[in-house]
């Protein structure tokens, strides 16, 4: 079922594997010049702009942005027993784990009297987007929330779209999630139309002001994503979220039916979404497809999964060695990783590259997804070579203080006068020696 790359006997250099190996292209340029009159027009029209778009694209118009109160405290009332029980354990795993991610401010004693500190200010207000679409998160409303309030952020809000099935709110199960967090604002709002209306603001129907945030966090589609990009610097972002992405590390240890469930839970995602298995043994790569063959069959999103794991960016790479594999997955940088090989543990501490490691067979990714405590919203599209998935730093900022007396500042003065001048920057050590007139 999985195309198949054979690498045994010889492995390319990183630069040649990331040309090589399966990934998906989710070309976020391409559809700039779409989203760019979207976010111009809420812009300048604010909400009534935002209703048309939700009409076009969500095919509901929702009376107002903002979901009331009582609205949120019903969903949370009726939400289903074990889904409550099961939120609230997701919930308290996750804010044990970013609990202890927290910073403290620091204090250098550069010299007597010259001290720098390092002081972590949480964004003021920020924008947790929940996906709509083919399925519904509220596991990433948890998954946005919980670090953002562990920073510190003093003002939340949640965006989802608004469904048509459900009167123009967005999905019960996500109004109670928030509920369950005590989030009180929720807004009723999808795509590139959402992150403009979180970037600029605007005034609901009824007359009440939506304030604009500082920062916007959360997956969404290509529209969803291009309007991030185009609004990075009006406000801050997490790394761009590309489709899902599931790599599995194994050799001939490795039980194939919990490889190819594995591969399947992520493939269910979405057509797009990427599943490689990276193995040293062709034996268990056979077992996997003819394990993948079944469980695709029997399952319920048999449709996307079969597109997702026989699209390009799915497939089988054979390695002669776990060395080789490694060298390998570092290349791809997926946004999961799994290692099921002999010495699991050993070898996950070699990894270099990942969103987030899942160590041997109990460690499955729908593990993290739920109830691991680990953050799921996490670098894709290889991302994960130079950034980090969600978590209390993403919300936090490092003001540097400095703060030096006279005595520290005359030792220092020559050094700052020297560098100034080397930079034809005269002005720059005259706002020194200013402070000791008649010293030289
Ligand atoms: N695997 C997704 C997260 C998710 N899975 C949410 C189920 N619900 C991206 O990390
Ligand atoms: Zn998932």
């Amino acid at each position: 079922m999985l195309n198949r790359t054979d690498l045994r006997g010889r492995v390319p250099s990183p630069v040649e594997l990331r040309a090589t190996l399966p990934r998906a292209e989710t070309d976020v340029d391409a559809v700039l010049h779409q989203v760019r009159p979207v976010v111009e027009d809420v812009r300048d029209r604010g909400v009534e702009a935002v209703l048309e778009y939700t009409e076009r694209f969500d095919r509901v118009r929702p009376g107002a942005v903002r979901v009331p109160a009582a609205v949120l405290d019903r969903a949370l009332g009726e939400l289903d027993t074990a889904v409550r029980e099961a939120l609230e354990e997701s919930i308290a795993r996750a804010r044990r784990v970013h609990a202890d991610q927290r910073r403290t401010d620091v204090t250098t004693q550069v010299v007597p009297g010259g001290t720098v500190t390092e002081r972590w200010v949480p964004v003021s207000r920020v924008g947790l987007y929940a996906p709509g679409g083919l399925a519904v998160y509220p596991s990433s409303v948890v998954m946005n929330v919980v670090p953002a309030q562990a920073a510190g952020v003093g003002s939340l809000v949640v965006c989802s779209p608004p469904q048509a099935e459900f009167g123009g709110l967005p999905h019960p199960t996500i109004l109670a999630a928030a509920a369950l967090l005590e989030v009180d604002e929720v807004w009723a709002a999808g795509g590139a139309q959402a992150v403009a209306l979180l970037a600029y603001g605007g005034t609901d129907t009824d007359g009440s002001p939506l304030e604009p945030v500082d920062m916007v966090t959360g997956p969404g589609n290509v529209y969803l994503t291009a309007a991030k990009r185009m609004l990075r610097g009006l406000i801050g972002i997490d790394s761009e979220a590309g489709p899902t992405e599931i790599a599995v590390l194994a050799d001939d240890t490795a039980d194939p039916a919990h490889v190819a469930a594995d591969l399947v839970s992520q493939a269910e995602h979405d057509p797009l979404a990427a599943s490689v298995l990276v193995t040293t043994s062709e034996a268990l790569a056979d077992a996997v497809d003819a394990e993948l063959a079944r469980r695709v069959a029997a399952t319920k999103h048999t449709e996307r999964i079969e597109q997702a794991l026989r699209g390009k960016q799915s497939g089988t790479v054979l390695v002669s060695t776990v060395e080789d594999g490694l060298t390998v997955v570092d290349a791809y940088a997926a946004e999961h990783l799994e290692i099921q090989t002999a010495d699991a543990r050993a070898v996950a501490a070699r990894v270099r590259n990942a969103g987030a490691v899942f160590v041997g067979p109990y460690a499955p990714v729908s593990l993290g997804d739920y109830c691991a405590g680990s953050n799921h919203v996490l670098p894709t599209g290889g991302y994960a070579r130079h950034s980090s998935g969600l978590s209390v730093q993403s919300f936090l900022r490092g003001i540097h203080v400095v703060d030096y007396s006279a005595e520290a500042l005359r030792d220092v003065a020559g050094k700052v006068v020297a560098l100034a001048d080397a930079e034809d920057l005269p002005a720059h050590g005259e706002a020194v020696t200013a402070r000791f007139p008649g010293e030289r």
